[in-house]
Formats: C-alpha cells, sequence, structure tokens
C-alpha cells in the first residue's frame, strides 16, 4: 500500500493526499474491501493509471489537475450518490474559479461543448467510490483532447487554486449527500442534456433521439425517432447540434 504524504481533516471526511498514485478510484476499492469506514478520501497530484468508464484513460499531467476519490457507505441509492457529485464539483467549480458548468449526462462537467471534468463511480465489498477528475490548470492538451476538453484556468482567464476547489468540492458533496431526494432536482437543473436531442451509443448499439427526462435513480428516458420511449442506464451520450 503506498502511504500518503499527509492526512487531513475536513468535516467528515479524512484526506489522505499522495503525491502520486496509480488511481485515487482503485486505492479507495482496495480500502473500502478491508472494511476501512465511509468518509475516506484520497487525493493525488498525479495518477499513472488514472481511468475513465470502460477502461478508458484519464490523462492528467502532474498538477494539472484535481483528482480526487470519495468512499461512501451510507448512500441510500448508489445513483443520487453520483448525481450528488456532479452538482457538488459544479457548484464548487462555480464558486472558486467563476465558471458556469453544466453537467452532460451521466456525469460530465461541460461548457459548452468541452470536458472540464469526469465522474467514475464503482463498488467494492459494500462500498462506493465516487472518483472526480477535473482540469484545473493546463497550458495546453495532447492533440487528442484539443478539441474536446477545457479547464478551470483557460476558461476563467486565471489560475485556479486547486486546494481551495477540493474543500469546496467537499463541503458541497457533504451539503449534497445530506440532501436526500432533493438533490435529484438540482441535478436536473444542470443537465444539459435535458430537452437536447442525443446519440445514444451503447456496445449492443446507438440511436437517436430527444433526451426527455432524468428518473430518480438518474436513468435518462429518450424517446428515440420511431417515437419508442427508451430509459437509458449506462451509456455514452453526444448532444447533437440541430441546424
Ligand atoms: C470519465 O470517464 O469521465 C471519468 C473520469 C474519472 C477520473 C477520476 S480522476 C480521480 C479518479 N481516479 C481514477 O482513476 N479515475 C477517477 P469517461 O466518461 O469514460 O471519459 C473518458 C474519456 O474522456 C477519455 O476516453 C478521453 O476521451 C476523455 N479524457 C481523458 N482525459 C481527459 C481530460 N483530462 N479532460 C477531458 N477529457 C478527458
Amino acid at each position: 500500500m503506498p502511504a500518503p504524504v499527509r492526512i487531513s481533516q475536513l468535516g467528515r471526511f479524512r484526506i489522505h493526499h499522495f503525491a502520486e498514485l496509480d488511481s485515487t478510484n482503485r486505492y479507495l476499492l482496495e480500502e473500502g474491501r478491508r472494511g476501512v469506514a465511509e468518509g475516506l478520501v484520497a487525493v493525488a497530484d498525479v495518477q499513472t493509471a488514472g481511468r475513465g468508464r470502460l477502461d478508458r484513460r484519464w490523462e492528467a499531467p502532474p498538477g494539472s489537475s484535481l483528482l480526487v476519490s470519495v468512499l461512501l457507505r451510507s448512500a441510500p441509492e448508489p445513483g443520487r450518490a453520483v448525481m450528488a457529485a456532479g452538482v457538488a464539483l459544479a457548484r464548487a467549480v462555480g464558486d472558486v474559479a467563476g465558471v458556469a458548468t453544466g453537467l452532460k449526462w451521466p456525469n460530465d462537467l461541460v461548457v459548452g461543448d468541452r470536458k472540464l471534468a469526469g465522474i467514475l463511480a464503482e463498488r467494492a465489498g459494500g462500498a462506493l467510490v465516487v472518483g472526480a477528475g477535473c482540469n484545473v490548470n493546463w497550458n495546453s492538451f495532447p492533440p487528442e483532447l484539443a478539441a474536446t476538453a477545457t479547464a478551470c484556468n483557460l476558461e476563467a482567464g486565471r489560475v485556479v487554486d486547486g486546494d481551495a476547489l477540493l474543500r469546496a468540492y467537499l463541503g458541497a458533496l457533504a451539503q449534497a449527500l445530506d440532501a436526500g431526494a432533493a438533490v435529484v432536482d438540482a441535478y436536473r437543473a444542470r443537465l444539459a442534456t435535458l430537452g437536447r436531442r442525443v446519440r445514444v451509443e451503447r456496445p449492443d448499439g446507438t440511436f437517436e433521439g430527444e433526451a426527455t427526462a432524468v428518473a430518480d435513480d438518474g436513468a435518462l428516458v429518450v424517446r428515440d425517432n420511431t417515437g419508442t420511449v427508451r430509459t437509458v442506464t449506462a451509456a455514452d451520450v453526444v448532444h447533437l447540434h440541430v441546424t
């Protein structure tokens, strides 16, 4: 087990700070299997194997990003906890960087069509680990992200304080987790996907339609082009531009 360089406490959260970790999610999943209590947080300056959904890579050069995972156990509803994370990160980015963001289903933070942050929830040993990667201070993006990503500093026009963003995020997360079912409405209010024409991409196929609603468990309701209403629980969604 790697050793944290520092441990701090913020409200209900006990934060393990790492200079380098393979993945903050992987670390907390292992802690979860060992029975660690709710509230453990892992933060890393750099990840050597940062991951997205479906084993995709999460890119973040050293010091460029907020890389944080939170271990939860008593979350009443996993879908709701993941929505809480999206809402909390959006609030924190607004408060600390002054940048207005939207959510793209299921849980990307976007500025227009550009991705500012992503969230990955995974389970192990009765624990739910919710990880967030947020681009805080980037000078430039690698070619594969140049057209699709953005960062807080690029939107704000100034360097953004990553530690302040961490504190704001955890404070907002505690509030959002305590908000119960109200978090679903807060999530809907921020969800740029609602009312949009979308392409839904799943391993078993792709379809287009209009995103009409979000169920209380976070599933996206899409009316496809044949008029059939479909409920989507795991997929990639592309916001289409109607010309
Ligand atoms: C996500 O996956 O967006 C979830 C990302 C979660 C990362 C955090 S960091 C802390 C914690 N520990 C981990 O190991 N992971 C979590 P997904 O929706 O699958 O998006 C992944 C895709 O986003 C990649 O295939 C790239 O196209 C793109 N991408 C990768 N790095 C990016 C970045 N820094 N900014 C914007 N887009 C990026």
